[in-house]
């Protein structure tokens, strides 16, 4: 694969084209040989700055082949993210709101936290089993803004400038969706997408927006980033992308 020529055509290039060769391509890449030592649980503040620092240096985005703890995989569709901390965090709602507002993490954990575990389900066909995810439901914050008459759709924007997703109001008022501010009962890392991602439990993993600043009730759907690049919009597990897994909520 040639760096100076970025494939975007999907999340999934790399399990399609065969791991030995990619996971070759990628260690040569970024000079390191020893993935297996990085990867080990008790060293995942490591991995996670290492991560950091790998998608840096990565123009290619081959960091989404790397191991990101637990059976998950890292990815992020630019090279570099932003950390933010709980002194800069803001997650913003507005739109067809009658009270737009700004939240700091502060905000959002003094709200009611809502606790789910349930699988989660990569397109691409990986499968995390019974996560927790922890966070204010989706359906209390659109509450407090006041959706108003005429919204149809939420579009979700992410602090790494990029990636975007969507729901309908019906989707986004489910029990079962959270701005996730925990994941396996830990604060969300910056890998994960902390401070803050949201959680789609009965979706494909692209719906859970990493890196979560912005929150924008609107008319209708606007596809969000894989949806543009032909991911489908109502991304249930098991009923979508021409795929049969296991539903996952
Ligand atoms: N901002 C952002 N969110 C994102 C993505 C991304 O590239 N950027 N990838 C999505 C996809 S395809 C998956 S499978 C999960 C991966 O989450 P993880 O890195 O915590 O394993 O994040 C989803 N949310
Ligand atoms: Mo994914």
């Amino acid at each position: 694969m040639n760096p100076e020529e970025p494939e975007n055509e999907g999340e999934g290039r790399g399990e399609e084209k065969g791991k030995p060769i990619g996971r070759r391509v990628l260690l040569g890449t970024l000079g390191l040989g020893a993935l297996g030592v990085v990867t080990a649980p008790t060293l995942q503040r490591g991995l996670e700055s290492f991560l950091a620092s790998a998608s840096d240096k990565d123009p290619t985005g081959l960091t989404e082949l790397l191991p990101n703890g637990g059976g998950f995989r890292y990815y992020s569709v630019v090279s570099s993210v932003p950390r933010k901390n709980a002194a800069t965090y803001r997650l913003k709602i507005d739109g067809l709101v009658d009270s737009p507002r700004t939240y700091t993490l502060a905000d959002l954990r003094a709200l009611p936290q809502t606790r789910i575990v349930r699988d989660v389900q990569c397109v691409t066909g990986w499968r995390v089993p019974s996560t927790p995810f922890e966070g204010v439901r989706l359906s209390e914050l659109l509450d407090a803004a006041g959706v108003r008459e005429g919204a149809g759709a939420v579009r979700f924007t992410c602090f790494d400038g990029a990636y975007s997703e969507s729901l309908t109001l019906d989707q986004a008022r489910r029990a079962d969706v959270l701005v996730a501010l925990r994941m396996q009962d830990k604060d969300l890392g910056h890998s994960h997408g902390g401070p803050v991602r949201l959680y789609v439990a009965p979706m494909y993993f692209y719906k859970s927006a990493k890196w979560l600043s912005g929150i924008t009730v609107t008319e209708d759907v606007q596809p969000g980033y894989w949806e543009e690049r032909g991911y489908d919009v109502d991304a249930w597990v098991g009923r979508s992308n021409g795929r049969d897994d296991k539903p996952t909520s």
